[in-house]
């Protein structure tokens, strides 16, 4: 550096031209930042100086950073389109983003820049970045995990791209009134959305319903045409997805429907003119709004349209950028492109390629089916049987005739494999069929997916061992070679830097910030756990973190913590597979002896709760009703408001999450063995230095191997024992019988403790605990309630539960979503680093 040189950090990223050359699009410098800032406001924003809020300084600091990833993002996009890189292209119908600014400026190292920026222009980085409404275009896990494998993927500079939905309305906002949930519309897009370009020029036609027919070409082969009854359109709004310190910006790519101009409509020969055209109203219904899960019978033509939709789309987006841009044929389609369904929401995918490959490209089928097997991944994250999607014949084959028609050929071509390596074992063949025969006929799109694609993977060990020996055990026999497991992971950065500074400020400096690309660095953390002054600095770090949760807590429900209790934490959506319900009666345990044992005392504990239950979901609303009803008596009563308060924290998603999971002590995990696929909550717990209380399921299992069985509290019955209790047939009624405590605190519920004397408002959940319950809640009460006595012992000793804490992050390296991705790359999609030069 010659004396005149400016400090590296007001260099150009791109020219090394001193800041006040740099481009106000461009530049990385707060100087040129400040000065896009002022542009955006003018030129973008529009508004006089007087009429400026904190929002439009959201917008034009949003544009600004767009702006600066717009390069790299082009860049990245046409290294892909030139060279013989392989792309990676994931299929969800949800994406559950979060807040993107703060992430992006992370991920573009430009935080310290922006806040200086702003605050040359008199605002403060903070109170810009809450002003983000956050897309909340997903309903929990499965929407959240594909969020954060985009973020691997653009970080370790794999090209890919995301194809979803680009829902008006997403998951519903959750308020409480008098305890119980109420929904409200999630308006994200209403102050408009600086993050997407929208491109109305590349749009897609999608057909629906009608009929098919069969016509011979003019070489004199037998064709299918489908004749549709209405036709409509999908338009394409594209984000960006910046990878951490790297030069590599993927794409996101959301469908929005239209409806289609008359004229298109000349293109397809359908019926009915005028009523293919119909209004508006109906086409941009496919796009209006995000589904819940857990409501089986809501909207189900919509929604199998809204899959359809995104699908073809998506595929046809594919198919033209393969031929038209990159130039190459059809047959090498599994060599430029890996496709991965996000469970069985995409799978009607595989059908709608042999459709395009055959009746628009004319393809053999033979040649068709080689390519969409060798395209197709497929991840299951279920096993609930209610959740496993079918759809009734009728209804599919008066939407999808066509597909109907391939996924009887499908069938046929499978069916015949099956028999000839199991011989004519009509059992067997009954059960492997894509046509589900029990109750009415059905579609199974899990078939379908295993069917279609050449590899299959569960989301965590236990998930992906329990796939092949329940739902899926038939095809595992079939073709053991095509199941495998990839555990699921969570992004470092946001779940980490972004959301816990100060953890991140303590780990940069005694380990360096390796660990933000390669989170296994965090066992270095374990030369320090016996250190005295460093136990000291952790034990701030979150007791900081948890005065900030606490001021979130106080502004949102009036309830007042104290950062020095124990924060115990469930946070997930509400199903009674997941028990919050459990942690419902470990809370009434602990109330009843504070009322009725003299003396007794406990380490005083915040219990806190966040999650949305579908709106349609009975009892999952009667648990948030019971938890309300618990904290309003809890935190009134003066015998026990000094050791413990109960809240019910509004409206749980990715923005509160920030401050949720870095102020966590305890993480429950105490889901029925065997119903959890795997959790990613764990895990952003884990990283965060909680101590997980779990039960053996999902990760929870790798999670206790990796921390060690002494950082871990473990209970209740194994999933071998679920299933052995079930077989010898279930009697809730032995445990309340050979439990007093048990007994008591079912008797405060029903007595109405909790409910102002009414004995009908928790009626439906005793019920279900004594007679119904699939999730044998009460069978896991004692253990828990013990394990939950040794929590509390653990506690007592500040330095053993310091040292537990730092080990569990130290221990979190295999959850980062870098290493899961990693396993996809290689296992699966067969794609290797891409280095983008700009
Ligand atoms: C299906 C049909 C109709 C309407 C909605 C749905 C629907 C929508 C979303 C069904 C399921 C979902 C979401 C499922 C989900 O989030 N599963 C979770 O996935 C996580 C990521 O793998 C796992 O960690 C969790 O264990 C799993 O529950």
């Amino acid at each position: 550096m010659t004396d005149t040189a400016q400090s590296s950090s007001e260099l150009s990223a791109f020219d090394g031209q001193p800041a006040r050359h740099e481009h106000s699009r461009t530049g990385m410098s707060a100087e040129a930042l400040r000065r896009a800032i002022s542009d955006h406001l003018v030129y973008s924003i529009g508004r006089p100086a007087a009429a400026i809020t904190t929002a439009h300084y959201y917008q034009a600091l949003s544009l600004a950073v767009r702006d600066r990833m717009q390069q790299r993002w082009m860049a990245t996009t046409q290294d892909w389109l030139d060279l013989s890189n392989k792309v990676t292209c994931y299929l969800s119908a949800e994406f559950l983003m979060g807040p993107q600014l703060g992430n992006n400026l992370l991920n573009l190292g430009i935080e310290d820049e922006a806040r200086a920026a702003l605050a040359e222009l008199g605002q403060d980085l903070d109170e810009v970045i809450d002003c983000e409404e956050e897309p909340g275009l997903g309903n929990g896990g499965l929407g959240r995990l594909a969020a954060c494998y985009l973020d691997s993927l653009a970080t370790l500079e794999r090209p890919s791209i995301g194809y979803g939905i680009r829902y008006e309305f997403g998951i519903f906002d959750q308020e409480i009134h008098d305890g119980w949930q109420a929904e409200k519309t999630d308006n994200w897009l209403v102050g408009g959305n600086p993050w997407e370009i929208g491109k109305p020029d590349a749009s897609y036609f999608v057909c629906w319903g009608g009929k098919t027919e069969q016509y011979t070409d003019i070489a004199g082969n037998l064709r299918v045409r489908w004749i549709p009854r209405r036709v409509l359109q999908g338009i394409s709004y594209d984000t960006p997805i910046q990878g951490y310190n790297t030069n590599t910006c993927n794409t996101l790519t959301l469908w929005s429907a239209r409806s289609v101009t008359q004229f298109a409509l000349d293109a397809f020969n359908t019926g009915d003119f005028y009523k293919a055209v119909e209004d508006e109203v109906l086409s941009e219904k496919v796009s209006k709004v995000l589904y819940p899960n857990d409501e089986p019978e809501a909207g189900k033509r919509l929604r199998l349209q809204q899959q359809y939709f995104f699908v073809t789309c998506s595929l046809q987006d594919i198919i033209q950028i393969h031929t038209e841009r990159v130039g190459l044929p059809l047959s090498a389609l599994p060599d430029k492109w890996a496709i991965q369904l996000n469970d069985t929401h995409p799978s009607i995918a595989v059908a709608e390629l042999m459709r395009l490959l055959i009746d628009e490209h004319h393809m053999d089928w033979d040649e068709a089916w080689r390519i969409t097997v060798a395209t197709f991944g497929y991840t299951n994250h279920t096993l609930l049987p209610e959740a496993l999607e079918k759809w009734s014949l009728g209804l599919f084959g008066d939407c999808l005739p066509r597909h109907l028609e391939l996924i009887y050929e499908i069938n046929e071509r499978f069916l015949e494999e099956v028999r000839a390596k199991f011989g004519d074992d009509e059992d067997r063949v009954r059960r492997m069929s894509l046509i589900g025969e029990d109750g009415g006929k059905t579609v199974r799109m899990a078939h379908l997916a295993t069917v279609g694609s050449h590899y299959v993977n569960g989301v965590a060990a236990l998930h992906s061992e329990l796939l092949k020996d329940s739902v899926l055990k038939d095809f595992y026999e079939l073709w053991p070679e095509r199941f495998g497991n990839v555990t699921n992971g969570v992004t470092p950065r946001r779940f980490l830097a972004l959301s816990n500074p100060g953890l991140r400020q303590l780990l940069d400096e005694k380990i360096g910030d390796g660990w933000l690309t390669d989170l296994y660095r965090l066992r270095e953390l374990e030369n320090f756990v016996d250190d005295p002054s460093f136990r000291e600095r952790w034990r701030e770090v979150k007791r900081a973190n948890k005065g900030r949760l606490a001021e979130y807590v106080h502004s949102a429900t009036g309830i007042e913590l104290d950062p020095m209790w124990m924060f115990d934490v469930q946070v997930k959506r509400i199903h009674e597979y997941k028990r919050q319900h459990l942690n419902a009666l470990h809370i009434i345990t602990q109330y009843h002896r504070l009322k009725t044992i003299p003396g007794y005392t406990m380490p005083p504990r915040a219990f806190i709760f966040g999650g949305k239950a579908a709106p349609g979901y009975y009892l999952a609303k009667r648990i948030i009703k019971l938890i309300t009803a618990i904290g309003d008596v809890v935190n009134a009563d003066p015998d026990v408001n000094r050791f413990m308060k109960v809240v019910f924290l509004p409206n749980f998603n990715v923005q509160n999450a920030h401050l949720i999971y870095p102020a966590a002590n305890l993480s429950e995990q105490i889901s029925t063995a065997g119903k959890e696929a795997s959790g990613t909550g764990n895990m952003k717990f884990m990283i965060n230095g909680a101590l997980t209380i779990g039960t053996l399921d999902g990760a929870n299992v790798e999670i206790r191997e990796e921390a060690g069985a002494e950082n871990f509290f473990l209970f209740g019955l194994t999933e071998d024992e679920v299933e052995n209790v079930k077989a010898g047939g279930y009697r809730p009624l032995d445990h309340v019988d050979r439990d007093p405590e048990l007994a008591a605190v079912l008797e405060l519920i029903r007595e109405g403790r909790f409910t102002h004397g009414d004995t009908e408002v928790l009626k439906p959940v005793l019920d279900n605990l004594i007679h119904d319950d699939p999730f044998m809640v009460l069978a896991d009460y004692r253990s828990y309630i013990d394990c939950q006595d040794r929590v509390s012992a653990a506690w007592r000793d500040g330095n053993t539960w310091t040292r537990m804490s730092i080990l569990n992050s130290a221990r979190s390296g295999k959850f980062s979503s870098d290493r899961a991705i990693e396993q996809y790359c290689d296992d699966i999609w067969n794609v290797t680093p891409m280095n983008v030069d700009i």
